[in-house]
């Protein structure tokens, strides 16, 4: 049996971070977590693209469009929607989930999904950098490992 499994061993990689500036105090620590990830594991800072968008129903355009320039192994989105008392919440979560989805499948590169969705601003603070870790942090790792598996994988036949 042939096993595959990514690590996280990281030097030479180059990664992007999507970042939507919708709830920013939010975010702002998600990016922290993720760029701290990243240098923690080797990749060094120039190796780090960095793009703000407006929310995060905007993230999987501009992944997308970072994915298909080949410059990185993975693109990392960030985000936090935080439910108000309209139905609002749900179109922007669903949108920005099925498109970071479709950026993935259409470019072949991985795109991370690394966007909270939570009832309050509290649930929020509390996945990052609070007491139920970062998930900022944690999208990177998946970034790393998924960079690392693909590599592993057999080469896909050419059409
Ligand atoms: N964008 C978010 O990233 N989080 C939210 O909680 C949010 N809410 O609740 O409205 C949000 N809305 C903005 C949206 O992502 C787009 O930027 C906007 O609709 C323009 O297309």
């Amino acid at each position: 049996m042939t096993t595959f499994r990514g690590d996280d061993l990281a030097r030479g990689r180059r990664f992007a971070i999507v970042a939507a500036r919708f709830n920013e105090l939010v975010v702002d620590r998600l990016v922290r977590g993720a760029t701290d990830c990243f240098e923690r594991h080797g990749v060094g800072e120039a190796d780090v693209d960095l793009a703000w968008v407006p929310g995060a129903f905007e993230l999987p355009m501009v992944a997308a469009r970072l994915a298909r320039t080949g410059g990185y192994d993975a693109v990392v989105c960030l985000g936090a929607v935080i439910r108000g008392e309209t139905a609002h919440f749900n179109y922007v979560a669903g949108e920005a989930a099925r498109g970071i989805r479709q950026a993935s499948a259409d470019t072949g590169v991985p795109v991370i999904f690394g966007v909270l969705t939570t009832a309050s601003l509290e649930q929020a603070l509390d996945r990052a950098g609070g007491k139920h870790g970062n998930k900022g942090w944690d999208a990177a790792m998946a970034a790393l490992d998924m960079a690392s598996l693909l590599e592993s994988l057999p080469k896909e036949e050419s059409t």
